[in-house]
């Protein structure tokens, strides 16, 4: 099956605790912190692989975690940072974040990377968190969490050449005589479902042909498999038009399918297109056959796929053509911002609660609570320092907090002390 659009869940590794020790050594007097920092840990990364086609992969690891940094040891020794976790995907790829208002990246080339969840940092052990002022901490860091969140992974089809027209046409019987591809084929409309691809070898040249589902009328208010397949033309530049000859008229077929196009994007109409009037094998076309050849501006090949009849002519125009045709400009919705690191978030958000207490979140508020290891008075104290330092303790008095009122932060509650 051809996945186009998936949703998956990705994981950051947690970094790794920094750990709190001494040194306790025979001839040392003084034994000194001795904790070394823990390791970052691993991030999820996709990394552009020619080889694939399709998204089918992450469909299988709808969970995909990297691993956690280690722990900082003893004797100053700092924990291994974990690998990083790749996972290939194809050319095309676009991630976005999962409401698809933001997009993490894009993979364009062969090895092009994109981190899509950042490993968290590994925390400072006793020996990195030493001072002038509190030269042996009995405290360290908690490592980082790593980023988590469920992305949206789009592929749009890569095809050069793509064969459109209306069901049953034998759009799927010509890439399967052309292509390796074994697409279904059946005598009922709407047997193609998604699209499928064949690379196609002609002389010593190539390109990927796309055998997309059949359009009707109204394609492009849904009606068949409506507009999302439409989505799946966009990256074509050029067209198999394909056309029917036992149908009743295939001229207006023709006539139809490019109305649909031009009503889904007018600019789709301006690729070039090769007519192909297919089944010339079955009796009783001259006329219908007539009337294409005296309608059709473009260029128009009779062909029997079944009988494998023209197939090679067609072949060499479409790649003539292709060679001849115009790069296709890639439209990213508007509304689609590109994902920045920098956020422009405020370093904690204070809100006043009903009954008088205060609530504390952001996230770079969490990220200072998530290194601190609260079972540790000088840990908790350090806390402290860093909240007066980011300037929550003067947004509180501001907001009117008073001795003993109580301010929430995430899963901790503490009193305020003026
Ligand atoms: N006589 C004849 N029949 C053909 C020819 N090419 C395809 N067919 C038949 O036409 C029917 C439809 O062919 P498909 O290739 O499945 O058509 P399609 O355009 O992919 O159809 P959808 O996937 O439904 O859009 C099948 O029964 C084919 O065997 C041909 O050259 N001659
Ligand atoms: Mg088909």
């Amino acid at each position: 099956m051809f996945v186009d659009e998936i949703s998956v869940e990705v994981y950051g590794g947690k970094g790794g605790d920094g750990v709190a020790v001494y040194r306790r050594e025979k001839y040392v007097e003084y034994g000194g912190p001795w904790g070394g920092n823990g390791g970052n840990g691993g991030s999820v990364i996709f990394v552009g692989d020619e080889g694939k086609s399709t998204l089918i992969d992450l469909r299988y690891m709808r969970h995909i975690k990297a691993k956690p940094g280690e722990r900082g040891r003893t004797k100053g020794q700092h924990g291994a940072s974990a690998d990083d976790t790749f996972v290939k995907v194809p050319l095309g790829t676009i991630i976005f974040t999962e409401d698809k208002s933001l997009k993490i990246g894009e993979i364009t080339k062969q090895g092009e990377k994109v981190v899509v969840a950042q490993g968290g940092k590994g925390g400072r052990g006793n020996i990195a968190l030493a001072t002038h002022k509190n030269p042996a901490p009995d405290y360290a860091e908690n490592g980082d969490p790593g980023v988590y969140r469920r992305i949206v992974v789009e592929l749009k089809v890569l095809a050069d050449v793509g064969l459109i027209g209306y069901p049953s046409v034998g759009k799927s019987t010509i890439l399967s005589v052309v292509s390796n591809a074994k697409p279904k084929i059946a005598a009922y409309p709407f047997t193609t479902l998604h699209p499928n691809l064949g690379m196609v070898e002609v002389g010593e040249s190539s390109f990927v042909l796309a055998d997309l589902p059949g359009l009707i009328e109204n394609a492009h208010l849904g009606l068949g498999l409506g507009i999302q397949f439409l989505r799946h033309i966009e990256r074509c530049r050029i067209f198999i038009h394909v056309v029917d000859l036992t149908r009743d008229d295939p001229y207006d077929d023709y006539v139809k399918i490019n109305h649909e196009l031009e009503m889904y994007d007018e600019d789709l109409l301006k690729r070039p297109q090769i007519v192909v009037a297919n089944k010339i094998d079955m009796p009783g076309n001259e006329e219908k056959l007539k009337k294409l050849e005296e309608n059709i501006k473009m260029p128009l090949i009779t062909i029997s796929a079944h009988q494998r009849k023209e197939i090679d002519t067609l072949l060499y125009l479409a790649l003539e053509t292709l060679q001849n045709a115009p790069k296709v400009e890639e439209k990213t919705p508007d509304y689609v911002k590109n994902y920045t690191l920098e956020s422009e978030e405020p370093n904690f958000i204070l809100t006043k609660q009903e009954d008088g207490s205060f609530d504390l979140t952001g996230n770079k508020l969490k990220l200072i609570f998530e290194r601190t290891d609260f079972t540790k008075d000088e840990a908790v104290k350090r806390f402290a320092r860093q909240l007066r330092s980011m300037g929550i303790d003067e947004a509180l008095r501001k907001e009117g907090a008073k001795n003993h009122d109580t301010v929430r932060i995430f899963t901790y509650e503490f009193e305020f002390i003026e």
